[in-house]
């Protein structure tokens, strides 16, 4: 592997069910020129998220499709190495949609300047970026949590469920994580300071929650989707409402999963909506504002799972669709 030259992984497949190595692969390509207007920067850490499995499908549902023989796409901390935009210059740190390579081209109005001085760089691709952002936005606008009420958020020690879960603590909620692992259980429970975790693998979900639960369930922040939110939708309050973030325990499959009884929806009048981050940038700084001020008050808690080396990726994203990563998955990227 040469430094002069930029590593790419490039889909090379559309994965039927599970992603596999094979699907990806790691080529060397010259490093790109920047042209007017934009930047070169070099790659320093790699956001892996749940979302790149909708991108490698053939069908586009929000977002295009990654072609075939192109670069993945993901969100990226850089530093700028050569700049044709006035705003920006070499040295600079900067959030961008390098993908999986080492080196990108960006146009200069498509990022962000990063100050590490008021966190570090990898934040901004977690609890201060998209996955923390999901997290506010979601359980405050949809949830619309009052103190008192019991919440319970799935992949709960994962990017977007671990923040979610503390912010509806710092609301005066009670909080119910649902986890794959007692390691992840006791993080959320003795770490993040939740009421109860659950484990999702060796727990029966029915009665755990049940227990967990005594005055019903007023909002789930639902990153699964599947079993879990079938289990939930049995012990809502009238009135509940239901934050439709994520859907992760279908990503992989093959056939469309059987839906579930919906019937407590209509019986509690609750509220099911669904979620995209990209609708809340309205409410981006605040969101920066109290997560950066919770974060440094030592209120919420943060746990990243590090990764190093590109070539490290697919296996990484692989991993992230089982449950394997623990905390939010980055990769850092060594050239
Ligand atoms: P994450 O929670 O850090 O990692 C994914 C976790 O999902 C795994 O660690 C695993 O945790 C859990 N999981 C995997 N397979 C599962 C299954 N079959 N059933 C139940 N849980 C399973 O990932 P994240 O970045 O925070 O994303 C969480 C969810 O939010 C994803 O669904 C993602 O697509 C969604 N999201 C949505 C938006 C939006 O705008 N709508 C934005 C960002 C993220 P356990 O081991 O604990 O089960
Ligand atoms: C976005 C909207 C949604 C985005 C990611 C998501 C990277 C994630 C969705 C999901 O995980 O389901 O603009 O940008």
């Amino acid at each position: 592997m040469s430094n002069s030259l930029n590593q790419q992984i490039l889909l090379k497949s559309r994965p039927v069910g599970e992603p596999k190595e094979t699907d990806f692969a790691l080529v060397e390509t010259p490093i790109p020129e920047p042209g007017e207007g934009e930047i070169l920067s070099r790659t320093i850490y790699l956001s892996l998220d749940p979302y790149m499995r909708g991108r490698i499908r053939e069908s586009k549902s929000y977002a295009t499709p990654v072609q075939l023989d192109s670069v993945m796409v993901g969100g990226t901390v850089s530093e700028v190495i050569k700049s044709n935009h006035p705003q920006y210059h070499e040295g600079d740190f900067v959030l961008n949609f390098n993908g999986w390579q080492t080196y990108g081209v960006s146009k200069g109005d498509t990022l962000r300047k990063l100050d590490q001085n008021l966190a570090p760089l990898s934040y901004n691709l977690g609890v201060l970026g998209m996955p923390g952002h999901t997290a506010y936005s979601a359980l405050l606008d949809i949830g619309q949590p009052k103190a008192g009420e019991t919440v319970v958020v799935s992949a709960a020690s994962g990017a977007v469920g671990a923040v979610a879960g503390q912010i509806a603590k710092i609301k005066g909620c009670r909080v119910v994580g649902i986890v794959g692992s007692d390691e992840k259980r006791d993080f959320v429970v003795k770490e993040l300071g939740f009421d109860v975790g659950i484990n999702r693998k060796t727990q029966e979900l029915s009665p755990a929650l049940k227990e967990a639960c005594p005055n019903g369930i007023d909002i789930y922040f639902d990153n699964t989707a599947g079993a879990i939110l079938e289990a939930v939708l049995q012990q809502i309050n009238l009135g509940a409402r239901i934050a439709l973030v994520g859907l992760i325990s279908e990503y992989n499959a093959i056939n469309p999963p059987a839906g579930p009884n919906l019937t407590p929806l209509l019986i509690n009048r609750a509220l099911i909506k669904g979620f995209l981050v990209s609708d809340y940038q309205h409410q981006f700084n605040d969101f920066i504002t109290d997560v950066s001020g919770w974060l440094n008050s030592g209120t919420l808690k943060y746990r990243e799972d590090v990764v190093v080396g590109l070539e490290n990726a697919p296996h990484a994203f692989i991993g992230l669709l089982q449950g394997e990563n623990f905390g939010k998955l980055i990769v850092k990227v060594k050239i």
